[in-house]
């Protein structure tokens, strides 16, 4: 019997790639993001491998969490795979200069909007004392860097809520994956500088930085481990980065 996944952040980059090895392993899919249209083009890439429907919501409105996922029908519920991947980073400053809104959005969305859709689909998972819970969390959880304090606040704030997640988990047989990436291009550091395209592209330049696929590929081998194999933290670094702030470019 296929499993079902459920993707948080399914419309760009690492949530995209990760339904579409997902589909090429015969998982179908829930697929979840803002953006309809977009989920509604990464569903048609799939829905030819496998069984796929979509729920529209921000993760931060804990109502749209709990009633969107709470309305899946039957079919839809038993849940074996929740990956917790939407987030994003906004801004890259000082915290005397942050904007207030940008830090809302931040632990709005990358902490408790992870909590809101961890709450919705747990109790899905221990009905049937199975499940496999991966958060994506970063290298910005594990190594804080300047002018990046609230976005790397926010990412370990999941690397602790995939220890506690294991922690309370693991009895009832739910395993726990926490993946901290490097420097993947995305749609990530368009939406950190607000849409400049060239300061986004420049992030990515003089290197061969991480594919989405790359990530996801890591993911499906996450999830496909033997039973009584948990994959508990993956940390994921393009070959040219040491650390959160080190990569070595060509000039
Ligand atoms: P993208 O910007 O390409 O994708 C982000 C996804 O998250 C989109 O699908 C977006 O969907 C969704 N999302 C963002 N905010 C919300 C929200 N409030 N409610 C619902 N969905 C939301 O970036 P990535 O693929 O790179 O990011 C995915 C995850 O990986 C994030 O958690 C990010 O922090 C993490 N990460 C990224 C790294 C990188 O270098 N790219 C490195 C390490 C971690 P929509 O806009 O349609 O709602
Ligand atoms: C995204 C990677 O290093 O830009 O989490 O914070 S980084």
């Amino acid at each position: 019997m296929s499993r079902i996944a459920l993707i948080t952040g399914a419309t760009s980059g690492i949530g995209k790639a990760t339904a579409e090895v997902f589909a090429k392993s015969g998982i179908d899919l829930i697929l979840c993001g803002r953006r309809q249209e977009k989920l509604d083009e990464v569903s048609g890439t799939v829905s030819s491998q496998v069984r796929v429907t979509t729920l529209v919501f921000d993760v931060r409105d804990k109502g749209a969490v709990l009633a969107m996922i709470g309305s899946l029908p039957d079919e839809w519920k038993n849940i074996d795979i929740l990956i917790n991947n939407a987030g994003n980073a906004h801004g890259l400053g000082s915290l005397d200069e942050g904007d207030m809104e940008d830090w809302d959005a931040m632990i709005d969305g990358n902490v408790k909007g992870l909590l809101y859709v961890s709450k919705a689909v747990i109790p899905l998972m221990l009905e049937r004392a199975k499940g496999h819970i991966v958060n994506i969390s970063s290298i910005a959880g594990k190594q804080t860097y300047a002018n990046g304090t609230v976005y790397c606040a926010s990412k370990a704030a999941v690397e602790a809520v995939s220890e506690g997640m294991r922690l309370e988990l693991t009895q009832h047989g739910i395993k726990v994956t926490n993946v901290a990436p490097g420097a993947v291009e995305t749609e990530f550091s368009l939406v950190r500088f607000k849409g400049d395209e060239s300061r986004a592209e420049k992030v990515y330049q003089g290197f061969d930085p991480l594919q989405a696929a790359d990530i996801a590929d890591a993911i499906l081998y996450a999830v496909n481990a033997p039973a009584r194999v948990t994959i508990a933290d993956l940390t994921i670094l393009a070959s040219a980065q040491s650390a959160a702030t080190v990569i070595y470019k060509k000039q």
